[in-house]
């Protein structure tokens, strides 16, 4: 029969390589080891036959032997418990749960359609503040106090005060751009504007617009023609005829309106075109002498061109949007009909 100590010697070896493969495993080994009738208590019953003066020697490599049995099971058994309290592994093989991706805001998709055409021939892009003073949004565009244009929008002033005021339109922003850039300038301003309508299909209290202003030497009427146009043949198509109404605004003199044909009918007559063939996008002209004056310019020797025009307009016409509204409910099923990121 082997000796104790070369008893001991295998069973350290068997302990060292052993791993269970489940909690029936290490369960065997605490019996076969650890149990009542286990192979340390059966080694310590073998001390009785090793000789007396061996015996001190033995009794140590024999407990050292029972630390080593019992603290593999105990490592394996913490091990056990916290992976049972973390419940079931997890299996990095299984499908993921999808997530939904955003689409961009309608508004936001076909303004930046508007920014990237006009960067292509040569506008830069810069906005301002929504709350403005009296002096960008009214009073240096022409508008001087007391001038029945002011009237024509319903601003809404944000303090007793009625020096500030949320802006009505975007052209505060290029007041703020002729103010502090050197000429030329070839700029547009996209932006949120406010004026204090009721709220329906066709009218809101706040929504966007995109405005462009070019002031150089000789500027034309026609440049203001041939800007526009290339505008509309890159948005809604080759092929889309544009005619320009005389019209009236306070910082352009002359003013137009500009209609396109009608996107949706071609111009047999649709309720877009409100059976006209013609629908109405933009506003524009050639900045008012007097405009120019307030900023340091010489209208002898500089002139400009300015457009505005409302983003949400182009959306309805680009998109058959048909309630204004839509575009500040937020519902997904709404906003889901446009361009994912
Ligand atoms: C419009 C119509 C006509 C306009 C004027 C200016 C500027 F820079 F001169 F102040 N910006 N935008 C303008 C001109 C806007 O919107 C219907």
């Amino acid at each position: 029969m082997a000796s104790l100590q070369e008893q001991i010697q295998q069973f350290e070896q068997e302990i060292n390589s052993f791993v269970p493969a489940n909690i029936a495993e290490l369960e065997d080994y605490r019996i076969r080891f650890l149990g009542a009738k286990g192979i340390v208590k059966q080694l310590f019953g073998e001390m009785k036959s090793v000789p007396a003066e061996e015996r001190k020697e033995a009794g140590q490599v024999l407990n050292g032997f029972k630390m080593l049995a019992e603290s593999k099971y105990e490592s394996f058994k913490s091990l056990q418990e916290t992976t049972a309290a973390k419940g079931p592994a997890i299996d990095n093989t299984l499908p993921g749960t999808p997530m939904p991706i955003g689409t961009r805001h309608p508004l936001r998709v076909v303004e930046n359609k508007i920014i990237s055409i006009f960067e292509r021939i040569g506008f830069s892009v810069a906005t301002g503040p929504e709350i403005e003073d009296d002096w960008h949004n009214f009073t240096s565009l022409n508008m001087p106090e007391h001038h029945p244009a002011r009237d024509m929008q319903d601003t809404f002033y944000v303090s007793s005060d009625p020096a500030w005021v949320l802006r009505t339109h975007t052209s505060s922003a290029q007041a703020r751009i002729l103010e502090s850039q050197p000429l030329p300038i070839r700029v547009i301003c996209p932006g949120r504007v406010y004026r204090n309508e009721t709220i329906s299909a066709r009218a809101h209290c706040f929504f966007h617009q995109c405005e462009g202003l070019y002031v150089d030497k000789n500027v034309s009427f026609a440049d203001l023609k041939q800007t526009l146009y290339y505008f509309v043949t890159e948005m809604f198509g080759e092929g889309t005829q544009v005619r320009f109404r005389p019209s009236y605004f306070p910082f352009t003199e002359p003013s137009a309106e500009m209609d396109i044909s009608c996107t949706v009918c071609g111009g047999s007559g649709c309720n877009l075109c409100k059976h006209t063939g013609w629908v109405e996008i933009l506003g524009c002209g050639m900045v008012h002498p007097n405009m120019l004056r307030n900023f340091g310019i010489d209208p002898e020797v500089y002139t400009g061109f300015a457009f505005g025009m409302g983003v949400e307009r182009i959306t309805q016409v680009k998109y058959q949007v048909n309630d204004l509204r839509l575009y500040s409910q937020n519902d997904v099923r709404f906003l889901r009909q446009f361009q994912s990121i």
